[in-house]
C-alpha cells in the first residue's frame, strides 16, 4: 500500500475502524477520507455513490456496519439485515464503478453454521443451519462474502473478506441492551465494586464458549491482510484460543477486584456453544495475534475504570 494513497475507512469512529485509522496512521498513513454516519447514510445508494465520484479513494476499508450483542441482534432482526445489505452493497458497488485499488470486506464469526466443526475453518461457510439469534447479520454478513467474490470474478475487482472473532477494546459499546459480554461484564463488575453490591448478575448459563481478540490485533492484521493477500473466499481473524464466559467472567471479577458473586440469567439466551477460529490460513499466511486476553481485559479496565455510565 502506498503511504500516500487516499483511504476510505467506512465506519471510522466505531471500534473496528478507529482501531484501523490509529494503525494507519501509526504506519505514516495520512491521506484518510472518512465521513460520519449523519454526514454519509451508507444505506443511501445515490448518496454513496456521488461520495465515491468526489472522492475517489485508492483503498477502502468496510468496517461500517450494524452491529450488537446477542440480544441487540435477535431483537432488532430487520434492522441487522436490512442496514447491513444495504451498506456493503453500496459500498462495494461504488467501489467497484469508482475503480478503487483494493477493498476489505470485514464479516463475523457468526456466519459459520451453529454445529460447524470446532475450531471453525474458512470451508465450512454454508455446510449448515444458522445460529438463530444471529440469523440476519449472517445472512447480511454472508452476501457481503460472495459479493467480493462475485465482483472478483465477473470484474477483476480487488475486494478481500476477512472474518474477526468476537472483538473488544477502546470505542466498545457498553449500553447493557445492545452491547457484547466482554463491555457489558466489565461495566457490571466496575460498577458493582463502586457501589458495593453483593452479586453480578450475567446472561445465560455461562457454558458458551468464544473466543476474544483485542480490536488492536484486528487492526493489525487487517492492515497486514490488505498488503500481502489478494483472493477469494475468506480469511478467519483470531487468536485460535477461546473459553467458557463464566471464565471470562472470573478474568473480568479478579481484575476489576469484585468480591461479590457471580449470579447467572438463564431467561437470556446462550446463543451458539461454540464459536472458535482455526486460524492456521492466517497463521500461515504470516500473521498471528500478539495481545493476550490477560493483558487486553486489564487494558480496558485502566481505560474505563472511572467511567460514570448512564442508563
Ligand atoms: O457477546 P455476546 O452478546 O454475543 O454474548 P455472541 C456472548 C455470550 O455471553 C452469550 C453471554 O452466551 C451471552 O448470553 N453473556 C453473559 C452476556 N452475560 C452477558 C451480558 O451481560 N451481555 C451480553 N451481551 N452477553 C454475537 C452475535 O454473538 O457476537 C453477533 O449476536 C456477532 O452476530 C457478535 O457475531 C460477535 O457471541 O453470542
Amino acid at each position: 500500500m502506498d503511504k500516500n494513497a487516499k483511504v476510505y475507512i467506512a465506519g471510522h469512529r466505531g471500534m473496528v475502524g478507529s482501531a484501523i485509522k490509529r494503525r494507519l496512521e501509526q504506519a505514516r498513513f495520512t491521506n484518510f477520507v472518512t465521513r460520519t454516519s449523519s454526514e454519509l447514510d451508507l444505506r443511501n445508494q445515490a448518496a454513496v455513490n456521488a461520495f465515491f465520484e468526489e472522492e475517489k479513494p485508492n483503498y477502502v476499508f468496510l468496517a461500517a456496519a450494524k452491529v450488537g450483542g446477542i440480544l441487540a441482534n435477535n431483537t432488532y432482526r430487520g434492522e441487522f439485515i436490512y442496514d447491513n445489505l444495504m451498506i456493503q452493497n453500496n459500498v462495494m458497488h461504488a467501489a467497484h464503478i469508482n475503480g478503487v485499488d483494493k477493498l476489505m470486506f470485514l464479516g463475523s464469526s457468526c456466519i459459520y453454521p451453529k454445529m460447524a466443526p470446532q475450531p471453525m475453518t474458512e470451508d465450512s461457510l454454508l455446510t449448515g443451519v444458522l445460529e438463530p439469534t444471529n440469523e440476519p447479520y449472517a445472512v447480511a454478513k454472508i452476501a457481503g462474502i460472495k459479493l467480493a467474490d462475485a465482483y472478483r470474478s465477473q470484474y477483476g475487482s480487488d475486494f478481500i473478506s476477512v472474518m474477526p472473532t468476537n472483538l473488544y477494546g477502546p470505542n466498545d459499546n457498553y449500553d447493557l441492551q445492545k452491547s457484547h459480554v466482554l463491555p457489558a461484564l466489565m461495566r457490571k463488575f466496575i460498577e458493582a465494586k463502586r457501589d458495593n453490591k453483593t452479586h453480578v448478575m450475567m446472561w445465560g448459563t455461562g457454558s458458551p464458549k468464544r473466543e476474544f481478540l483485542h480490536v488492536d490485533d484486528l487492526a493489525d492484521a487487517c492492515y497486514y491482510l490488505m498488503q500481502t493477500y489478494s483472493d477469494a473466499g475468506l480469511v478467519n481473524i483470531g487468536t485460535g484460543e477461546d473459553l467458557a464466559i463464566i471464565e471470562l467472567a472470573e478474568l473480568i471479577k479478579k481484575t476489576v477486584g469484585f468480591e461479590g458473586e457471580i449470579m447467572l440469567d438463564t431467561t437470556k439466551p446462550d446463543g451458539t456453544p461454540r464459536k472458535l477460529m482455526n486460524v492456521d490460513k492466517l497463521e500461515k499466511l504470516g500473521w498471528t495475534a500478539k495481545i493476550s486476553l490477560e493483558k487486553g481485559v486489564q487494558m480496558v479496565y485502566d481505560d474505563v475504570k472511572d467511567i460514570v455510565w448512564e442508563g
